[in-house]
């Protein structure tokens, strides 16, 4: 089985200090939260950025200076902005972060319920708008998809050629409004997919460490973080994101699954081949 490529998901949109002291708002703070989490075995940093109030924000400029924070102490971990930023941000606010120089980002695949009354706005449109933008600036995108319906919906995408190879997936299970994360949810995505795609798994809120572990066991990768997930056990907050990917490599060693380097998860995703070249 190829090495497992951890993503720590450190901040996200939505979470805030008040649900886990830990969650990083300042650029020094993502930074540390960073480190934190590439020390301990993530090799990919899902990046959203925060005012220094917690504000979501897909500010260019706040983008540029979390990026740089972390590279000046991370050189070589992947670095992969969101354009989902939060909802109810218009499609070119969400794009900022494109416009810098990077390697990957992700490229939200359909619309989702995300609790009350938000809805995570994700049109056919706006998806051939993103993935346009996306591989015009060279970027790898990754396949946000929170459900089966958004992995078929790729599918279509990729048989018009607007999706391209190579196609690495993150299945987002366990949105208040979205697909659920039990096992048989996890088995029926995996399945859908083409044999030679890439896939990860972010499981939300309880689903986080089962779907880590089937996903470990089933040759998928996996995401962790803040964002997705605030407990290290039933009732007992994570000090920080480094809590939660130090278990997913506990998981892994249990399951005799090797923990990729930055450099060595760029090769599983073929990160950085021309797209000309599939
Ligand atoms: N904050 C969510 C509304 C992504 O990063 O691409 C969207 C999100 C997805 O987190
Ligand atoms: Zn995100």
């Amino acid at each position: 089985m190829e090495k497992l490529i951890i993503t720590a998901a450190i901040c996200g949109a939505e979470v805030l200090k008040e649900h886990n002291e830990y969650v990083p708002y300042t650029i020094k703070e993502i930074q540390q939260e960073a480190l934190k989490a590439y020390k301990e075995g993530a090799s990919i940093i899902h990046l959203h950025v925060r005012e220094d109030d917690g504000t979501p924000t897909q500010d260019k400029n706040r983008f540029h200076e979390a990026i740089m924070a972390i590279k000046e102490v991370a050189p070589d971990v992947i670095i992969q902005p969101s354009t989902g930023g939060a909802v109810g941000m218009s499609n070119d606010e969400r794009l900022q972060p494109t416009l810098l120089d990077i390697e990957m980002c992700t490229l939200d695949c359909g619309s989702v319920n995300f609790g009350g009354d938000e809805v995570f706005i994700n049109t056919e449109n706006d998806i051939l708008y993103f993935a346009e933008k996306i591989y015009e600036r060279g970027i790898y995108p990754e396949l946000e998809c929170f459900g089966k319906m958004h992995v078929d919906h790729v599918l279509r995408l990729h048989k018009k050629g607007i999706i391209k190879k190579p196609m690495h997936f993150s299945f987002v299970l366990g949105v208040n409004g979205g697909q659920t994360g039990e096992e048989r949810d996890f088995l029926f995505l995996k399945d859908t997919l083409p044999t030679d795609a890439t896939f990860s798994v972010a499981g939300i809120g309880r689903f986080e460490f089962p779907l880590a572990e089937l996903s470990i066991i089933h040759g998928g990768h996996v995401r962790v973080g803040l964002e997705d997930n605030i407990y290290i056990d039933k009732g007992v907050k994570a000090k920080g994101n480094s809590d939660l990917v130090r278990k997913v490599v506990e998981l892994a060693k249990k399951h005799n699954r090797e923990i990729a380097s930055p450099s060595e998860a760029r090769k599983i995703l073929k990160l950085g081949v021309t797209n000309e070249n599939m």
